[in-house]
């Protein structure tokens, strides 16, 4: 699937209460080297982007007239009467993610063909002119009650491209327009979580977006929402594939910005447009942020499917991603550093299938057999230069560990109650503290001397390793490198059965 990433946002209007430190910070022209880094080191999230990191995983529910005319990418001139599903039961979507760990859903309010899913009073092509509950259905309603219902968090995806909307290529009626829509969706709908706009964008008409004002609009409205992808606070990881980087750092260089711009807007409280591609390998090495001019608190969100496709085909009743896949994209999302955003796509009923509740069921049950026995849990601790060693096994991702005076290295070693055989390690930073970890190595002792077992660079929020299994009573996890002194929240080592 195409995907046009003309630019990425920033917003540097957030300040964490916790840490009074900002989610963006600037360099001055004669900072020093040792300067950029413990700068780089005190970024914090905001508020709203620890609640969204601390979800890990997220889905979609993509759904539309493409769900009946079996495309991914609709033309805007289909009739809205083929919209008709006939047993649409948007608790049993909910239900299901809950079910499989999901904390917050998206639902695709309007995807590029125009076509909305709430009665909107801004055009004609909605659920009010389809056959669906005779034109009295508000799909948007639905999906918002049930996560209201089941405490689970709520999105919008409001495709900024529009195939059938009439402004579409007059920049300012289509903004007002756009900016009408977004209202409904913000005040109508109760609490919303995240607001994600897409940047896929057709080529033959040429369409301005104002996206500062959306931005304004969404803080004004609804200021605790994340704003996703064409937004300012959260990234695309920069594929559809499930998998986000190996480094993956959430602070990420500022580019090309004017300084008297941002000081402006932070006080205001809203965001605007800085320049950049975030789809490199390497977004916030040592190399990227020592050209920059500013920092700012940017996490990736990785998004796939569950499925081949977006939208729900039955040609892929058979082709739904194996439990087994979806650990190892679990591994290699929230794993890295990221959240994911899986999507599930409800079929012509409007039921998620069977396939993908077996599926769903199955990689929950894996994941709760893996994460069921910590065999870290009750180690003693030994760390020569840390302080609050108890806390990187209190099960707290907010209370760490940490080093004495300015060491940017530890060795933290635990001796296990009693021999345990293992192949998973997981480490947290507190990310309140900033991202600071640059690479680590984790040992065993193999009864005679410590021998590697793994190691990384970023941990983040969350790192996840894999590795051939190993049986020991001790390990040591030593902090080779770090912006500032390493906050680490969690160490965990696990099993999973092969
Ligand atoms: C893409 C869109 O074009 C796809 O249809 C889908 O919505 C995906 C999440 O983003 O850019």
């Amino acid at each position: 699937m195409k995907f046009i990433l003309i630019i990425s946002f920033f917003s540097f209007c957030c300040v964490s209460v916790l840490a009074q430190q900002k989610n963006y910070v600037f360099f001055d022209a004669n900072d020093t080297e040792a300067d950029i880094i413990r700068k780089a080191a005190t970024v914090v999230p905001s508020l709203g982007q620890l609640r969204w990191q601390q979800l890990e995983l997220t889905a979609f529910f993509h759904y539309g007239v493409n769900t009946f005319t079996g495309k991914e990418w609709g033309t805007g001139k289909e009739d809205p009467k083929i919209f008709n599903p006939s047993a649409l039961n948007a608790r049993q979507w909910v239900r299901i993610a809950k079910d499989a760990g999901i904390k917050q859903v998206i639902l695709t309010a309007k995807h590029h063909d125009g076509f909305c899913l709430w009665p909107t009073k801004t055009t004609n092509h909605s659920v009010a002119a389809s056959q669906w509950k005779n034109g009295k259905g508000d799909l948007v309603k639905e999906v918002s009650k049930a996560c209201k219902e089941m405490k689970i968090g709520f999105g919008i995806y409001l495709s900024p491209w529009d195939m059938n909307s009439q402004y579409y290529g007059d920049n300012e009626k289509y903004n007002e327009f756009f900016m009408e829509q977004l209202t409904e969706l913000l005040t109508h709908y109760g609490r919303i979580d995240e607001v994600w706009f897409d940047g896929a964008k057709g080529e033959s008409v040429e369409q301005e977006y104002y996206f500062e004002k959306w931005y304004q609009l969404i803080r004004k409205l609804q200021p605790q929402a994340v704003i996703a992808i064409m937004g300012p606070d959260v990234r695309w990881v920069g594929t559809e594939t499930g998998y986000g980087r190996e480094t993956e750092w959430s602070v990420v260089p500022t580019d090309n910005l004017s300084q008297s711009t941002i000081a402006a807007n932070s006080q205001k409280n809203i965001a605007f447009t800085p320049n950049g591609d975030m789809r490199g390998d390497d977004l916030g090495s040592l190399e990227k942020i020592r050209k920059a001019k500013g920092l700012v608190w940017y996490p990736a969100e990785i998004d796939v499917s569950i499925r081949p496709s977006w939208f729900y085909h039955e040609a892929e009743d058979s082709k739904v991603k194996s439990p087994e896949k979806l650990l190892d994209i679990y591994f290699n999302s929230v794993g890295r550093n990221g959240v994911l955003l899986l999507n599930i796509p409800p079929d012509k009923r409007g039921l998620i299938h069977e396939s993908d509740i077996a599926a769903l069921e199955q990689w929950k049950q894996l994941r709760d057999d893996l994460f069921k026995t910590n065999f870290a849990s009750g180690s003693k601790i030994k760390s020569a230069n840390g302080v609050n060693t108890r806390y990187i096994l209190d099960g707290k991702n907010a209370t760490h560990f940490t080093t004495k005076g300015n060491a940017t290295t530890t060795v933290i070693e635990l001796q296990l109650k009693s021999p345990a055989s293992f192949n998973v390690v997981q480490l947290q930073e507190n990310i309140r503290m900033g991202q600071r970890v640059e690479a680590f190595e984790l040992d065993y002792w193999d009864g005679t001397a410590w021998k590697i077992t793994t190691k990384g660079t970023t941990i983040g929020y969350k790192r996840l390793i894999r590795f051939n299994t190993i049986i020991t009573d001790k390990v040591r996890l030593r902090i080779l490198s770090s912006r500032l002194n390493p906050c680490l929240a969690e160490i965990g080592i696990y099993n999973i059965q092969e």
